[in-house]
């Protein structure tokens, strides 16, 4: 196979295109945000690629009639294109169709840059009692999203916390304040455990089956960051040139280009020492690690 060239990855396959799934309120706009390291408003295109006006946008989606194909794009960061599904529990079975729709043609497109890439299903934390509910359970049992991953973010997640304090209170007086964190941080585990929302996303009769899950808490504060799930998106492509293309977005994430180049080695050493052929051979391994640093000048 022919080294992918990082400096060129962009024009092969475009933009990293994700769909962002969840209730109103969940927390996907800031998510979003997030990401592009921005509070500015996204511009929005339809499917034919026109600006639309942030005003029609919202006037259609106050009125039930969302449009998942609009692609939403961050000046700060226009590595991404993004889908919202805008709080579709809240809409009609028309609108859960139309996503529905949209998947299975987005999951199957030929041409990759219009393909999905990722797929961003947040579950608010704030409700705990009820964090798998109708919509959860129409998407992951109907939704047919192929090989395209979807990843669980778990929104909101300090809002565990005070449950947590409020159970434990009379067995915190007398501890350490280190001691005090650590258990409270075990009881959020455990609510959270309580909560069986990971097993029933991953119940081998659903269609659709999130490959990994982060927690993201305090999204609404400035001293926050989305790095995890940056990771974790990072890791559930599979494929390799897509990889790339998802880091082509972190212009300056050097931690995660050193955990992919690091991968790559460790790849390459268990292939030797198992005597399995090689994921790169050797000519090109110095290139395959390289790579992994799309912002140096690889030659
Ligand atoms: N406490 C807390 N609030 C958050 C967090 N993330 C987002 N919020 C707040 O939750 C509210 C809703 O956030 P949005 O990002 O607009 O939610 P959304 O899912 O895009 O909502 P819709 O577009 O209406 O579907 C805002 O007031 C955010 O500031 C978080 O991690 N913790
Ligand atoms: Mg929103």
């Amino acid at each position: 196979m022919a080294p992918i060239d990082p400096q060129n990855i962009r024009k092969t396959i475009g933009r990293f295109r994700v769909l962002i799934v969840g209730r109103a309120n969940a927390g996907k706009t800031t998510i979003l945000q997030k990401v592009c390291n921005t509070t500015d408003e996204p511009e929005i295109y339809n499917a034919q690629g026109k600006e639309i006006d942030v005003a029609v946008v919202e006037g259609s989606r106050i009125r039930g009639n969302h449009d998942i194909t609009n692609e939403m794009v961050f000046k700060s960061n226009p590595g991404f294109i993004f889908h919202d599904s805008c709080g579709f529990e809240a809409g009609s079975e028309a609108e859960f169709e139309d996503m529905k729709k949209f998947i299975v043609e987005r999951v199957n497109m030929t041409k990759l840059e219009e393909r999905l890439h990722a797929i961003w299903y947040c579950i608010p934390m704030d409700d705990h009692c009820r964090t798998f509910q109708r919509a959860e359970e129409k998407f992951f049992s109907e939704c047919n999203t192929g090989l395209v991953p979807v990843i669980a973010i778990f929104t909101k997640f300090e809002a565990l916390r005070p449950v947590a304090f409020g159970e434990l209170k009379k067995q915190l007086i007398g501890l350490s304040k280190e001691e005090r964190s650590e258990r409270i941080a075990q009881r959020v585990e455990e609510l959270f455990m309580n909560t069986c929302v990971w097993d029933r996303l991953c119940d081998p009769g659903n269609r659709a089956r999130p490959k990994c899950y982060v927690c993201l808490a305090n999204m609404n504060r400035a001293d926050t960051n989305c790095d995890l799930l940056v990771e974790c998106t990072t890791f559930a492509l599979d494929d390799k040139e897509l990889r790339l293309c998802f880091l082509s977005t972190q212009q300056s994430n050097l931690e995660l280009c050193i955990k992919c180049a690091v991968e790559t080695i460790v790849d390459h050493a268990l292939a030797h020492q198992q005597s399995l052929p090689l994921p790169t051979n050797d000519e090109d391994y110095q290139f395959h690690i390289a790579k992994w640093f799309p912002y140096l000048n690889v030659r």
